[in-house]
């Protein structure tokens, strides 16, 4: 088994030091601490190190797409000693303690923001999905699926390239196998695409057409809300025959920001360029006379839907930043016990989702 097949670089083959009985490792499955691994022995599964990933030697719990440094055991089963660096990682707000980070998936490519165009078709949604994409350092694709239940398809996909600029804008059809080639420019071998978006939308029906045959099971949606049932419920990565690898997701619910700054820039750089054309440099683009923003809105230029969520988010990514600085100023006083038991459910929640 070659794991440059799983994106594997010679660049990090440089980085890794060999000769300590260890190989790197790519993580294809997550599971209740039980991790589906690819190395050069092939396919297995590993366990995390208790030793250092319980005692706070490291809080860098692995998750799917991440490469790792494991121990293969005798009978094959590894250990994960180390999470090796990430050239980019998209997190969420953890949806069970309300705070916290929440890692989704490591070492991606490319981000598709994939919505059905039916009643799951939310534009303020997508831009928030978009902006923790800019974040995350892979790039967003807008992925909008089930094309052959609209008459028009071109007024969707435009709807959300004015709603997403700089941003590729695809319309797909599992069934019909509409779009599908549009794909291929980001199927490339050795490349990792997440698939992101609401439970239904049909991301593992589109994993399995494009890998020709059914890897991930599909469920019925629950008319006329349209939303699915939970049908993925783990999160697992396929190499495809185009040489891709495709990480399946089950639908998120909710998607809060996490420390998105730099992706708030992307998405609001015109929010942004008009702010500095405020006459007063703290405008808050409410009442203050020679607001650049709410003169921008008012002749259609923007939308107020945009600064309603710019607002929201930069509140969100406030309330974020501040808890990460207390959660360091408590961590760094407090005692080893107590940072132990956290660690250990921190890990279950990521683990388990
Ligand atoms: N009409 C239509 N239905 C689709 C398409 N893709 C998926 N579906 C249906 O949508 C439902 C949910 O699909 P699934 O792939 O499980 O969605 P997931 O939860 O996003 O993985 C299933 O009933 C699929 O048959 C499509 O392109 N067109
Ligand atoms: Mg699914």
């Amino acid at each position: 088994m070659n794991i440059s097949e799983y994106g594997w670089t010679a660049e990090r083959e440089a980085a890794f030091l060999r000769g300590r009985g260890t190989v790197p490792a790519r993580i294809i499955s997550v599971q209740r601490g039980l991790y589906g691994i690819v190395s050069e022995y092939g396919e297995g599964t590993a366990r995390l190190k208790g030793g250092i990933y319980y005692n706070g030697m490291t809080d860098k719990f692995p998750t799917i797409g991440d490469f790792v440094e494991v121990t293969i055991l005798e009978g094959g089963d590894g250990q994960i000693v180390k999470t090796l660096e990430r050239s980019s990682c998209f997190s969420r707000k953890d949806p069970y303690a309300g705070v916290g980070e929440q890692l989704v998936a490591a070492n991606i490519d490319y981000v598709f923001l994939m919505m059905s165009m039916n009643q799951n078709f939310n534009l303020q949604r997508l831009q928030r999905y978009l902006t923790v994409a800019w974040q995350s350092g892979g790039t967003p694709v807008a992925v909008l699926t089930k094309a052959d239940l609209v008459q028009d398809v071109q007024a969707w996909t435009d709807r959300v390239s004015r709603a997403a600029p700089g941003v590729d804008v695809l319309a797909v059809s599992a069934v019909t196998g509409f779009g599908l080639e549009s794909l291929d420019r980001y199927l490339i071998p050795g490349k990792t695409v997440v698939f992101l978006g609401s439970s239904g939308i049909g991301k593992s029906s589109l994993l399995n057409v494009l890998a020709g045959g059914e890897l991930m099971k599909t469920g019925e949606i629950r008319e006329p809300d349209a939303r699915g049932r939970h049908t993925t419920t783990n999160r697992q990565m396929f190499l495809l025959k185009s040489g891709a690898l495709v990480i399946d997701t089950p639908g998120m619910r909710e998607l809060g920001a996490w420390e998105v700054t730099e992706g708030m820039t992307e998405t609001f750089g015109d929010l942004k360029l008009l702010s500095e054309q405020c006459r007063f440099s703290d405008c808050t683009h409410t009442t203050e006379p020679g607001c650049a923003v709410r003169a921008a809105i008012e002749s259609g230029e923007l939308s107020a839907d945009k600064l309603k969520l710019y607002r929201q988010l930069e509140r969100e990514n406030a309330y974020a930043i501040r808890r990460e600085r207390r959660r360091q100023i408590l961590g760094s006083r407090a005692g080893r016990k107590p940072e132990k038991r956290q660690k250990h459910k921190n890990a279950a929640r990521q683990q388990d989702w």
